[in-house]
């Protein structure tokens, strides 16, 4: 179920035939009623379940809990209205060995998604970049992208979010 609301808001509302408003937003009736017509069948307190308990703590409610949207991942263009923030110093991108030839020839680019997704920790980045395969985590001089006038946003569950990291940022000892 937390796979197919991920897909769902991040990626196809329009597989159900579901709205998202300009800011990702769904209306928590209308998601339930449209995965029920295609078979896919939950409750609003199944609903409110996965928002607490997620482990990344991917969804969120609006203030009277009418409507759900992901907190960040998403591959259609919304606007989150994410604040520009100043990031730590170093930030961790979990990718894998057999995309560092293009990384390091185009840097890390947001592929199909809204931003590239960055790390707090080197441990979070681990479980990031194991999804792909053999797995890389490569330091950021996030603070020094900030200063040359690059946005960084983070998420409502603490992912950090931003353009573009070139190879001249990615920490080399
Ligand atoms: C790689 C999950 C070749 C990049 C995670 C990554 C995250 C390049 C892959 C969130 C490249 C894209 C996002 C380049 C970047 N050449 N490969 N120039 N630049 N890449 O899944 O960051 O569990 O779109 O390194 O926890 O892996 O779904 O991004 O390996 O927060 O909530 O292209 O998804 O969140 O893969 O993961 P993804 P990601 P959830």
């Amino acid at each position: 179920m937390g796979k197919f609301i991920s897909f769902i808001l991040r990626h196809e509302p329009k597989k159900i035939g579901l709205n998202l408003d300009e800011n990702g937003w769904a209306d928590v009736d209308d998601l339930i009623q449209k995965s029920v017509m295609n078979n896919v069948n939950f409750t609003k307190k199944d609903l409110e379940e996965i928002v607490d308990t997620n482990e990344k703590k991917r969804y969120s409610f609006n203030e009277d809990q009418t409507k759900i949207r992901a907190n960040q991942g998403h591959s259609i263009s919304i606007n989150m209205e994410f604040k520009s923030v100043c990031p730590p110093e170093y930030l961790y991108h979990g990718t894998v060995v057999k995309f560092l030839p293009s990384i390091n020839e185009k840097g890390i680019q947001k592929m199909s998604r809204q931003f590239v997704h960055l790390s707090v920790d080197e441990s979070t980045a681990l479980k990031v970049g194991c999804r792909h395969g053999k797995t890389v985590v490569l330091t950021i001089c996030s603070n020094q992208i900030y200063k040359d006038g690059i946005i960084f946003h983070c998420s409502e569950n603490g992912v950090w979010l931003t353009d573009y990291v070139d190879i001249k940022c990615i920490f080399k000892e």
